[in-house]
């Protein structure tokens, strides 16, 4: 996480404007110095506008071996982004079986002291669960304004990727989870109606109140001396907790809380490329 170039009140909306512009372009540079492997078969590329300046940063090495590399992209924008910088791209469905992306770089909506995300604000919800779980190591790119000490403290809601025909009954199911007002995300510029998914999926955002961490549950557990599964005493969700309750719903394909699913769980599932080309 990027705190370059902080805008304050007092700076006017333009110069706030470049100044996160700055900030992510200074958060993709510092990820892709960090983690970028040129060596590497396959590399993920996610959604937004912060992963633009990856691409960039990328771009900007001017390392032969880049063009060795194939770019897993997210959804569309993201695939759009991997050729416009004339790099190669490779479908999801096309990696080989057991082999992991070497690295994927991909943006959040909120992250928390534990680097849980929120993600799917941009409506690529799926595509980059599938990638970021199919990653040795996942790197979130973001600037300052993404980092609190919990989720839902400045972003709103929990986006959830829902089967159509499943969205009136998954919207009772996270109701009846504490969401006081889950709703379908609307916003075509054109027409009227609900947002599409890559995968033609609507998108229900839902309200919770803060989460919490572990830490948190335990700390509440220990104060009040019983244990508590996932929730605190005044019905608080725990990050991964709520996640596996929304994914449990029927018609849900993913949620946009992506909590420890990469790294050791990954790895033990498959080994990374190391020098074969598929
Ligand atoms: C994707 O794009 C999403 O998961 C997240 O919703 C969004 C972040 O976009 P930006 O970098 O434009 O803030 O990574």
């Amino acid at each position: 996480v990027s705190d370059a170039s902080l805008p304050t009140t007092s700076t006017s909306a333009a110069t706030q404007l470049s100044a996160i512009e700055s900030a992510k372009r200074a958060a993709a540079q510092l990820a892709v110095k960090e983690h970028f492997n040129p060596e590497a078969l396959y590399i993920g590329i996610g959604s937004g506008s912060t992963i633009v300046y990856v691409v960039e940063a990328i771009q900007e090495l001017k390392d032969p071996r880049i063009q060795n590399i194939l770019f897993v992209p997210t959804g569309y924008q993201s695939r759009q982004v991997i050729l416009k910088a004339g790099l190669k791209d490779l479908k999801f469905d096309s990696l080989p079986a057991d082999i992991l992306i070497d690295v994927a770089f991909d943006g959040a909506d909120e992250i928390d002291e534990d680097l849980n995300c929120i993600k799917g604000g941009g409506a690529c919800l799926y595509q980059e669960k599938l990638v970021a779980t199919q990653a040795a190591k996942f790197i979130c790119v973001a600037d300052h304004r993404k980092l609190q000490p919990r989720l839902l403290t400045k972003w709103p809601t929990v986006p959830i990727e829902v089967e159509p025909l499943a969205v009136t009954t998954v919207i009772s199911a996270l109701k009846r989870l504490g969401s006081p007002a889950p709703f379908v995300r609307e916003g075509h510029i054109q027409k009227a109606g609900p947002i599409k998914t890559d995968q033609d999926n609507f998108i229900v955002d839902a309200p919770f109140p803060i989460l919490l961490l572990f830490a948190d549950i335990e700390q509440a557990a220990k104060q009040g001396g019983k244990e508590l599964k996932g929730q605190g005493e005044d019905g608080q969700w725990e990050v991964q907790a709520l996640a596996k309750e929304i994914k449990a719903i029927e018609g849900v394909l993913s949620v946009g809380l992506f909590v420890g699913e990469n790294g050791l769980q990954a790895k033990a599932r498959g080994k990374i490329a190391g020098g074969q080309k598929p």
